[in-house]
Order: C-alpha cells, then sequence, then structure tokens
C-alpha cells in the first residue's frame, strides 16, 4: 500500500453504483475531507484501479450540484423552484401527505419508485421495503434492468449462477455477446486480456461496433433482438455436424432429443436472413464455438431490452450444455452471479408485512401508472435511488404524469436532477462516502463492507435513516424499524447456506471483503447440479409450458422491426439502441462527466444518412409516435444500415431541446419478467435545417 502522511487516513469503501465489477475503492480521507479515491490493488477484481467515472467520485461528492437541504416546491409544478425546510418540518408534511391520501384514495394509491441508485444491500432496500410494504403502498416491480434475461436464463439454468469471471483467464474461445465490457464491465477485461496473450480469440457479437467490439479479433453485427435466431442456427449446424457433447446432453440435460429436432427449423440460410448475417459466419461461429476448448461466453443485459429477450437469454444458456463446456471452469456462460450470493432478503425487506392482495405496479410502465391507472389512480410517489424523468421509457407520458397538480411527489435524491424538478418535497441523500453498506455483486464472487469515510455533508441522510425516521412519524412500532444498519447487516447474513459459512459482519468489516464460500476451483455445473427443479439443464422446460412459454428454445422477432410490423417501418424504417455512454452510469454522472462525451449523437450509417441528406456534425431530430429529440449526426460505419445508435443516458435539462433518447422508447413489456424493451424501437432520423 502507498505510503501516507501522518494526519491522513484510507478507508475502505465500495463503489455503490450498478455495474457488475463492485469494486473495492480506498478512500484518502485528511482532515475529515475525502481527498483521493483508488482502486484497491489488492481485490482480485477490482486489481488497482476504478474506472473512469468513479476516479471521479470525490468530484462527484463535493459537486456543487449537490443536494443538501430538503426543500418544498414553492413554484409550478416542474419550474424547480423550492424553498429551504427543515427536516421535521418535511418529514411532517410527508407523513400528513401520505396519511391523508392514504384516507382517501387507499394505501395502494402509494407508490414507492426506486432502482440501482446504490446497489448496497441496506440502501438499495431494506427500511424503505419495510416502511412501504407495513404502510400497504402499491409494490413497484424493478423490471427495468435484468428481468427479462434473468427469469429466461433461470427456466435453462436454474438461477443466476455461472462461470466464474476469474476462471475466463484460462478460456482459449470468448464471445462477448451483447455485451460491451470495456464500457460496462471493464474489470473483467484484464482477465480477457490475460486470456488473449495465452491464446484466446475474442469474438464480439453486438449490432453496434462499441469499444469493446473494435477490440475483438472478430465482430459480428447481427440485426439488433435476433440472437436467439442466431444461437439456435449454431445449436442446428452443431448438432447437423455431430459437434454436440452426447454424453453431456444425456447425462446432465433435459429435453436434448427435442432441442436436436427444434433447432432443425433453424438452418444457417433461414438464420441468415433474420439476424441478417451471411451463411459463412454462421458457420465459422458455430464451429468455432463447438470445436475450440474451453470456450467461455459472457452475455450482459444489453441483448435482451427487446420483445424476445427472455426467450434469447434462455436460448443462449442452452449453447455451453449443447457443447458440454460446463465441464471446464473456464466454459459455460455468464449473465450475473447475484444467485450465488445467499442473502436473507426476506429479513431484508420483511414481505410479511405486505397486506394480502397488494396491487404490483411495473416500474416500465411509470407513464401509464401516472396519468392511466385508476382504482386506485398513484396520487403519492415517492422516488429514491433512481431517476425516472430520465432513465425510464416513453418519458412524455412520465413527464405527463409527473405533472398533475393531484400527485403529491417525494424525491429523495444527492444531486438536483431531471426529476428533482417535479417533486413537491425534495430530501438530501448521503453518497457512498457519508455511509456504511454491505454489498454483493454480479460480476464475481465476493462480498463487502463499505466503511463511512467522511461526515455526511449539509443535512444529508441515508436511505435506511430517512425510513427509519417516517416510520417512527407514522407510528410504526413494530421493532424492525429501529434496526439499526449494522443489525440489519447482520441480518442480510444471517442464512445457513454453505456459501456464507463463516462468514460474519465482523469478519467481513475487519477484511473489507470476503470471497463466497465456493470451492477455489469451482466450475458449477461441471457434473450437472443445475438449480433448476430436474437438477438438470432444462432444454425443454415443463416451468415454461405451465407459464404459457415455448418449452423449447425458440425466436421471438421484436415487436418493432420492417419483418414484423412493415406499415410502422414504413414511417421509421430505423432501429434505435440507446446503450450506456463511457463516461455516464445510466443517468448518474451525466451532470458530471458531460463534458467527457461530445453528444448527444447518433451515429448513422453512411447509406442511411445520404439517403437523408445528412452530414456527419449536422443537429437532427430523432423521432418517433411517442416522441422525439435531438442529437448530433456521427456518420461512421461503427453502424449498421437500418440501425441507429444514440449513446445513452443524457439528462434531459443538460440538452438543447431538452428532451433525451427516451422520449422516443416504448413501455412495451418483454415476453418474460415484465422486461424493458428500450432497444426495441423504430424512429426516423431527419435533418433540421437552420
Ligand atoms: N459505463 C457504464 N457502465 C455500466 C452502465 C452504464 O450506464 N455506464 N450501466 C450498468 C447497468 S445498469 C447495466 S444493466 C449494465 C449493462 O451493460 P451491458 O449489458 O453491456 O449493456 P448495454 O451497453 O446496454 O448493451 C451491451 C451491448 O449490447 C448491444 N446490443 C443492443 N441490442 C442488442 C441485440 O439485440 N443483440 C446483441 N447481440 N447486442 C445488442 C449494444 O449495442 C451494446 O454495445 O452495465 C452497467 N455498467
Ligand atoms: N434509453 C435507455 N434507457 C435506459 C437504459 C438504457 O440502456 N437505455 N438502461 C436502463 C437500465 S439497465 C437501468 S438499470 C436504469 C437505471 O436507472 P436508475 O436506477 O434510475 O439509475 P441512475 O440514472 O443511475 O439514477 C440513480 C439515481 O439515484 C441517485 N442515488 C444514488 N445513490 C443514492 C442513495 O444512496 N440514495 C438516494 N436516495 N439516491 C441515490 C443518484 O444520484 C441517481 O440520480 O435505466 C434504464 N434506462
Ligand atoms: S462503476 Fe463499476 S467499474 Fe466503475 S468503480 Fe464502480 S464497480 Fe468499478
Ligand atoms: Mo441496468
Amino acid at each position: 500500500m502507498t505510503t501516507i502522511a501522518l494526519d491522513q487516513q484510507i478507508i475502505h469503501a465500495v463503489c455503490p453504483h450498478d455495474c457488475p465489477d463492485t469494486c473495492s475503492m480506498l478512500v484518502t480521507v485528511q482532515d475529515g475531507k475525502a481527498i483521493k479515491i483508488q482502486g484497491n490493488p489488492e481485490h482480485p477484481i477490482t486489481n488497482g484501479f476504478l474506472c473512469t467515472k468513479v476516479s471521479r467520485y470525490v468530484e462527484r461528492t463535493y459537486h456543487q450540484g449537490r443536494l443538501l437541504y430538503p426543500a418544498k416546491r414553492v413554484g409550478p409544478k416542474g419550474a424547480g423552484q423550492f424553498e429551504r425546510i427543515s427536516w421535521d418540518e418535511a418529514l411532517t408534511t410527508i407523513a400528513e401527505c401520505l396519511q391523508a391520501i392514504s384516507t382517501s384514495h387507499g394505501p395502494q394509491s402509494i407508490l414507492p419508485y426506486s432502482y440501482a441508485g446504490t446497489m448496497g444491500l441496506l440502501h438499495y432496500g431494506s427500511m424503505d421495503r419495510r416502511f412501504f410494504h407495513r404502510l400497504g403502498a402499491s409494490l413497484l416491480d424493478r423490471t427495468i434492468c435484468a428481468s427479462a434475461g434473468a427469469t429466461g436464463y433461470r427456466y435453462t439454468v436454474g438461477a443466476s449462477v455461472g462461470t466464474d469471471p476469474e476462471a475466463y483467464v484460462d478460456a482459449k474461445l470468448i464471445i462477448l455477446w451483447g455485451t460491451n465490457t470495456l464500457t460496462s464491465n471493464v474489470h473483467l477485461w484484464t482477465f480477457i486480456k490475460a486470456a488473449r496473450k495465452a491464446g484466446a480469440r475474442v469474438i464480439a457479437i453486438d449490432p453496434w461496433r462499441s469499444r469493446t467490439a473494435a477490440q475483438c479479433d472478430w465482430h459480428i453485427a447481427p440485426l439488433p433482438g435476433t440472437d436467439a435466431a442466431l444461437a439456435l442456427g449454431m445449436m442446428h449446424i452443431i448438432f447437423r455436424d455431430g459437434l454436440q457433447d452426447q454424453a453431456y446432453l444425456d447425462e446432465y440435460c433435459l429435453g436434448g432429443e427435442q432441442l436436436r429436432q427444434r433447432v432443425q427449423e433453424y438452418p444457417p440460410e433461414l438464420v441468415a436472413e433474420l439476424t441478417g448475417l451471411d451463411v459463412a459466419t454462421i458457420e465459422q461461429l458455430a464451429h468455432e464455438y463447438a470445436t475450440t476448448a474451453p470456450a467461455a461466453i459472457r452475455i450482459n443485459y444489453g441483448l435482451q431490452r427487446h420483445a424476445g429477450g427472455g426467450m434469447a437469454v434462455r436460448t443462449l444458456a442452452c449453447l455451453p450444455a449443447v457443447i458440454g463446456s460446463w465441464r471446464e471452469r473456464a466454459g459455460g456462460i455468464l449473465l450475473s452471479t447475484s444467485g450465488t450470493f445467499p442473502i436473507n432478503n426476506a429479513a431484508l425487506e420483511r414481505p410479511d408485512l405486505i397486506p394480502a392482495g397488494t396491487r404490483m405496479i411495473n416500474m416500465n410502465q411509470l407513464g401509464d401508472a401516472l396519468t392511466e391507472l385508476n382504482d386506485p389512480p398513484v396520487q403519492a410517489l415517492f422516488v429514491y435511488n433512481s431517476n425516472p424523468a430520465s432513465v425510464a421509457p416513453d418519458l412524455e407520458a412520465v413527464k405527463r404524469g409527473l405533472e398533475r397538480e393531484d400527485l403529491f411527489t417525494v424525491v429523495h435524491e444527492q444531486f438536483y436532477t431531471d426529476t428533482t424538478r417535479y417533486a413537491d418535497i425534495i430530501l438530501p441523500a448521503t453518497t457512498q462516502l457519508e455511509h456504511v453498506d454491505l454489498h454483493k455483486a454480479y460480476g464475481h464472487w465476493y462480498l463487502a463492507w463499505s466503511n463511512q469515510a467522511i461526515e455526511p455533508l449539509g443535512e444529508a441522510i441515508p436511505n435506511t435513516e430517512l425510513f427509519r425516521r417516517l416510520a417512527a412519524k407514522m407510528g410504526f412500532s413494530e421493532p424492525c424499524f429501529s434496526d439499526d444498519d449494522q443489525t440489519i447487516a447482520r441480518q442480510a447474513l444471517n442464512s445457513n447456506h454453505p456459501a456464507l459459512a463463516g462468514i460474519t459482519l465482523e469478519r467481513l468489516q475487519e477484511a473489507g471483503w470476503l470471497r463466497l464460500n465456493v470451492p477455489s476451483n469451482w466450475a458449477p455445473f461441471a457434473e450437472g447440479n443445475f438449480l433448476t427443479p430436474s437438477g438438470k439443464c432444462e432444454l425443454y422446460s415443463e416451468r415454461m409450458l405451465a407459464d404459457g412459454f415455448d418449452p423449447l428454445p425458440t425466436y421471438t422477432a421484436p415487436y418493432e422491426s420492417p419483418v414484423t410490423n412493415p406499415r410502422l417501418a414504413e414511417r421509421y424504417p430505423l432501429t434505435l439502441i440507446s446503450p450506456p455512454a463511457h463516461h455516464f452510469l445510466n443517468s448518474t454522472f451525466g451532470n458530471i462527466l458531460q463534458r467527457y462525451e461530445s453528444g448527444p449523437t447518433l451515429e448513422i450509417n453512411p447509406l442511411d444518412a445520404i439517403e437523408r441528406n445528412i452530414d456527419d456534425g449536422d443537429q437532427v431530430l430523432i423521432r418517433n409516435d411517442r416522441g422525439g429529440f435531438v442529437a448530433t449526426a456521427v456518420v461512421t460505419d461503427r453502424v449498421r444500415q437500418a440501425v441507429v445508435v444514440a449513446p445513452s443516458i443524457w439528462w434531459s435539462e443538460l440538452t438543447v431541446d431538452g428532451r433525451n433518447v427516451n422520449h422516443t422508447t416504448p413501455q412495451a413489456l418483454s415476453d418474460m419478467g415484465g422486461g424493458a424493451t428500450f432497444y426495441d424501437n423504430l424512429v426516423e432520423v431527419e435533418r433540421i435545417v437552420s
């Protein structure tokens, strides 16, 4: 560790952001002020570096845009005019309003809205959940990110458990499928780089030549939303040419024979047509995958933001079983490691406090929930850990809802955002340096404890403390509302699962981070032991049949594509995808690191640009029936014809026209898990003549 001056302290903290890497951070504190932040060189995943965003977390913490005091609205809704009030006035007002709304419209007219501003178990979801459950508020289905893929993966494999990310170093073929590793999972790149040095070949499958795809040995660019067809075509070839691992299929899988028959329906010629690839590419990909060992696939969430997102992930998850690559530690597939952590969620969230029959509202349909829902209508919205006025789909509808004079909106935030603008009461939240938290990860197998490095700025308080105080104001007397943060953390770790055996809060606090108790060379499904009801890899799934799905992998076309919706495509012929910009974390950092992003931009293929008389650097309007937004055109062959890419998520209030990409994205849900379909979005683009 670096030598430090005597009056400096180094505090161990954890990156709280929604990112698979969950980095271990070392914060240098001097005279009560954080002055430096670094990646922990001892943490096996962090490897001594933080991403470009969180390297600037000190700047973020002390940024002038921080929201430091409670305030109430004094101007018209959405005008962003506020006046400072005391915490007591804020909490009293909120408690009185929630009480009154609960009496007049029933408690289900209150809707909490949160996502993953922080991934820490305490502040992501503990006291807040207990509070809203006890209140009888509507439940929020937290589907904006991962639920389609997680559901599809679960049907096949049983849980969010897959290849150890540290094992990728030993792979000979790595397929980065619908994931922009260098931007959204950068610490995996260290392992990929080492594998490559040892001779591995790296393939990217992405409609866009992302930063990652540009670095790979081979970039395959299918049409968006057609991955299941590509995987079915690969399996067709693998079975046709006898490259399957028949012993693995027979011993550890259900439905090998039915799958073999199903994939006969996907000959390479048809798959070429569906995916927009050529037959030779599909043949080569299938052969390389089936004849190189170990071959590991990394998928993330980008490829499942389409109509058939759940089925796509379910189908891709069959590939390692077909070639038997689960036998090797550096084989298999990884979507998320979160299911490897046996956290006691019931203790954290107390679902037993939910009144029977409470309704659930899908967060992807916030627009409809605020504008169309009755019985009862939503009368109060309580936002924390999220910035829906930037990140939610169909923002025209969302903003119409947020502008309702009769909607009481509370926003607990670290910054003045697109969403706080619409609040009646705003409350200041602490950042990660100002509170403690316990962290699992979704991109590795280490638990971690984040210490408090500095005193809270202004009058900011953590999420747990907010809901503790509100529960007291509302007279909730159950003992769980008095639990302090350490107690909640202990409850979360209280599980009989062997993966947590011996991992106590004390040990974790002392060490900073600890690996889950899993064998050092664990290949989770080398000998079956899948987490499905049958204990096998379910290529054929009875559960899917019972849930109304095709029990076998199949291709589900996008809702909005020239093939499935030619009439819509006549007016809106281009598919718009809007993956994260390199310097943003969803909308987080959109007010701090925008100076490193030359945007908002729209990447468009030269052939599509010429047709529309668009030159590089032109201002363009991107629009469909839902809405539109303005961006600067980047004419580039990074994106294939008929697809356009808008790196995101820009703050509306910081763009020239006050709108961002989500003014065009749909509220439509994916096939499984009620997931979002951000990238299933047809638009037209036109040059703005000034
Ligand atoms: N810097 C940064 N890192 C992040 C985030 C961030 O905003 N910024 N967000 C975090 C969060 S919340 C998440 S969920 C993850 C997301 O991380 P990823 O899953 O990597 O998600 P995306 O960048 O949305 O999509 C990855 C790639 O999929 C491509 N893609 C889009 N549609 C398709 C398709 O149909 N098929 C295929 N094969 N590819 C497709 C996109 O072009 C993109 O390059 O990243 C996390 N990490
Ligand atoms: N077009 C398009 N839209 C997308 C996506 C996309 O790829 N394209 N990605 C989608 C995905 S994958 C996701 S996960 C969602 C993400 O959507 P969100 O989870 O809403 O993510 P952020 O935009 O990062 O907003 C989080 C907010 O929480 C605040 N916050 C952070 N920590 C705390 C805390 O401790 N307490 C409180 N009260 N607040 C805190 C931050 O300041 C920030 O404003 O966006 C989705 N939207
Ligand atoms: S955002 Fe991801 S890569 Fe960046 S510091 Fe946090 S965990 Fe690490
Ligand atoms: Mo996400």
